[in-house]
């Protein structure tokens, strides 16, 4: 287990990240802000903590590239800052993503590749929970299971709001976990998103189960920006006026 310096260092890590995707944001004109935010602190516990030499890890909701994009830059890496991905695989950029449905299927193929060239490393996937309204997320499942692709990781940001809609109004995603685990697939859930300590504890563990391995993790839409936060609107809207002046308060940007 990580001790306390560390993660007080990750913390100021997300701060930081939070305030350039929102510099990003002024400076582009757009912002995919709630789901940008919502995932903040997985992103940094996955590139900080969990990733290996062999592994590798997908954004299927690649609306939110942002911070991606801007983390891997301090990697040394030089991915193009734009909404939505294309493949650049010398900038870790493994496929190309935006179209909602598609990460998830494509980083399985991989991981079953791996499998049949007996390589070392996991595929690690972060889908949104608007993506699990999508019938190839189901199909995946169904595939990676059969294939017991048991170094294939999927990571859902459940932050209960899809576009511009609440989760449960649309189309509900009741007893997800249940749901995932009756495709045969091992699934762990983590009741606090922007938690290092819950994240690391989590995505750590050993999976002995010969099953791909997923992860339900709670996460507030916009969290940082408490005016913002759970409020479908900031789905993806241009900042502008007062609310940029809320939002630099909320992340301390001077
Ligand atoms: C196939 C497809 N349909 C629609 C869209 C437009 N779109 C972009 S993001 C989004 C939904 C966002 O909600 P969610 O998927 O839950 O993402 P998050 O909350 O993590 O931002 C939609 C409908 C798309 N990118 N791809
Ligand atoms: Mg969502």
């Amino acid at each position: 287990m990580r001790n306390k310096r560390n993660f007080t260092n990750l913390k100021s890590k997300a701060t930081k990240l939070r305030q350039e995707t929102f510099n990003a944001f002024i400076k582009k004109g757009e912002a995919h802000l709630g789901g940008s935010f919502s995932m903040i602190e997985i992103l940094l516990t996955i590139y900080e903590i969990i990733l290996k030499k062999n592994d590798k890890f997908i954004l299927s909701k690649a609306h939110a590239s942002f911070p991606l994009s801007l983390l891997l830059k301090k990697k040394g890496f030089r991915p193009k800052l734009t909404t939505h991905l294309e493949i650049d695989p010398k900038n870790g950029i493994h496929c190309t993503t935006g179209s909602l449905g598609h990460g998830f299927p494509i980083a399985t193929g991989m991981a079953f590749a791996k499998k049949k060239q007996r390589k070392k490393g996991r595929i690690f996937v972060m889908i949104s929970d608007g993506e699990c309204q999508e019938g190839t997320t189901w199909e995946t499942f169904l595939i990676a299971s059969k294939h017991k692709l048991d170094n294939l990781v999927l990571i859902i940001d459940y932050n209960k709001i899809q576009a511009l809609s609440k989760i449960e109004e649309v189309l509900p995603l009741s007893n997800l976990k249940k749901k995932i685990e009756s495709f045969n697939w091992k699934c762990i859930n983590i009741k606090d998103g922007h938690s290092f300590v819950s994240l690391t504890k989590n995505f750590t563990k050993k999976n002995n189960s010969k099953k791909p391995l997923a992860f339900i993790v709670n996460t507030t839409k916009g969290k940082g920006i408490k005016e913002f936060e759970n409020d479908p609107v900031w789905h993806a809207r241009q900042l502008k006026g007062k609310e940029i002046e809320i939002g630099k308060k909320r992340l301390n940007i001077k």
